[in-house]
């Protein structure tokens, strides 16, 4: 039990050599991940997104206070109702509230109003982002950055999923409400992501489409 409240930090030593394979072979594990719209309904066990869910938690956050909610959902009712209800709000985005801007640069990937994975994947799980937090005294206090700490661990959970060989989608239905209504979520816990979680389908695809390279993205200044 320590006095401070600090411990000494648990951290081994890589040597430079295994350094570089391991980031290599992360480079290369990460490259080949793909975000699909098409997914089996092939049953996943709830054990694999638990461990993602924790494996995202491990994100860092502002001042500690992991300001996330993880629901995951299998129920195919309730996945039924966030279909119909993300339809009817993409609906209107894609007929009449989206921009051209925003149209011209959708049109590669092949998006549109028909959200079939919600139905399909076995598990739709919801990333809300909490902006209070319980101070345990009765009242509610502010959380901090609490849009870069649920970003980083939405990050991880993807990167959890890819690693234990399912395939996930970052869905947003525009505007999100209706997933709090649906989800029986508090009024300071705001939805951010749909994470759909599965098999991919045997016919999916995705847009044939490449990353920008090392020099676009970044500058060195030694
Ligand atoms: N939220 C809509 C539209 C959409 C927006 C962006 I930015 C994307 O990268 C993809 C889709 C949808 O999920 O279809």
């Amino acid at each position: 039990m320590s006095s401070d409240g600090f411990i000494p930090l648990s951290w081994n030593e890589v040597a430079p050599d295994e350094m570089l394979k391991k980031a290599r072979e992360l480079f290369s594990q990460m490259d080949a991940r793909r975000t699909t719209r098409h997914f089996s309904t092939r049953e996943v066990p709830k054990e694999l997104i638990e461990l993602a869910i924790k494996s995202a938690s491990t994100a860092p956050s502002g001042a500690h206070l992991q300001p996330w909610k993880f629901i995951a959902v299998s129920n195919s009712e309730i996945k039924q109702k966030m279909r119909d209800a993300a339809e009817i709000e993409e609906r209107k985005t894609y007929d009449s509230r989206m921009p051209e801007a925003w149209r011209e640069v959708l049109e590669p990937l092949g998006t549109d109003a028909i959200k079939a994975h919600m139905t399909d994947a076995p598990w739709l799980v919801v990333l809300f982002r909490q902006t209070k937090r319980d101070r345990s005294n009765g009242e509610y206090g502010p959380t901090y950055y609490s849009t870069e700490s649920c970003g980083i661990a939405a990050g991880m959970f993807i990167h959890a999923i890819h690693n234990m060989g399912l395939v996930t989608l970052t869905h947003t239905p525009s505007p999100m409400g209706f997933l709090r209504d649906i989800l029986g979520r508090p009024e300071h816990e705001h939805a951010m992501l749909v994470l759909p979680v599965g098999y991919p389908s045997e016919s999916a695809k995705v847009p044939d489409i490449s990353r920008k390279s090392l020099e676009e993205i970044s500058e060195f200044l030694e």
